[in-house]
């Protein structure tokens, strides 16, 4: 967490560690069993902040309890086609031969979460779409933050919130290092939308979209990205901010030329 005085509640830096990670499943356990099994979503996003609230007072850093990033598709069996044929549907960019296969962009990857495993505010690698599949466990809570309100996010996390790390580091935002609550950022006028994401649903995240979510309980997804032609101006100015500030794109340079 920074050391600056800001007013906020809720904000940590960099996911909590494992040990506090693995004693917070006992904690969420105890409450659940406290609270009969019968935590609702609601319930559970408030402890889930209370938690955070916790690491942010210890300074807590490191690496957070989630098995992110992992190369594998599990829905290459469904009957119409695993989520990587998405990315490779003859409507999206992505399958263009010039891109070759980027894990995790056109290939899938998979997220197994424990309780209150989350992914710090991000949004996609040259700002392509990205979509979740939930196969099974627990639900999810995602926050999201308009794409128009996108700069007024970054303004407040830079200027308000995180000034001495935006000095050195000034796209810090992108390097999912950062979990803000989202009460903080509505106090600073930035429309969050929220929703819970179960077992069977999908969610899609759009160009220059941030996002930020935690896990309830054990639960198992799979991303990729996606490129459809309606993400090509915003895979353009992915490209040219990219090379204004000589930062290495994921994808694409190929393709935009
Ligand atoms: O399921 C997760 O951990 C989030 C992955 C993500 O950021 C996405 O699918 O866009």
């Amino acid at each position: 967490m920074g050391d600056h005085a800001t007013p906020y509640r809720s904000i940590i830096l960099f996911a909590c560690t494992h040990r506090a990670s693995q004693a917070n499943l006992i904690y969420l356990h105890q409450r659940r069993i406290q609270a009969n099994d019968v935590l609702s979503p609601q319930a559970t996003e408030a402890e889930f902040w209370k938690w955070v609230e916790r690491c942010s007072k210890n300074k807590s850093q490191g690496k957070g309890l989630y098995a992110s990033d992992i190369e594998f598709n599990a829905s290459r069996d469904w009957k119409f086609g695993s989520l990587e044929s998405l990315s490779n549907h003859r409507h999206s960019l992505l399958r263009h031969d010039l891109v070759g296969k980027i894990p995790g962009v056109n290939t899938s990857m998979i997220y197994v979460g424990a309780a209150f495993s989350f992914f710090p505010w991000h949004y996609e690698d040259n700002m392509l779409y990205s979509l979740n599949y939930h196969h099974e466990g627990d639900s999810k809570t995602w926050y999201g933050i308009a794409v128009a309100d996108a700069p007024k996010f970054e303004t407040v996390t830079s200027k308000s919130l995180f000034p001495e790390i935006a000095g050195k580091h000034p796209h810090h935002v992108w390097a999912k290092s950062s979990l803000i609550e989202p009460s903080v950022l509505v106090e600073r006028n930035v429309k969050i939308v929220s929703c819970v994401q179960n077992s069977g649903d999908f969610i899609l995240t759009s160009p220059g979209g941030y996002h930020q979510g935690f896990c309830h309980g054990y639960c198992f997804a799979e991303a990729l990205n996606w490129a459809p032609m309606s993400w090509f101006p915003y895979g353009m100015a992915a490209t040219k901010f990219y090379r204004e500030i000589a930062f290495p794109a994921a994808v694409i340079s190929n393709i935009m030329c």
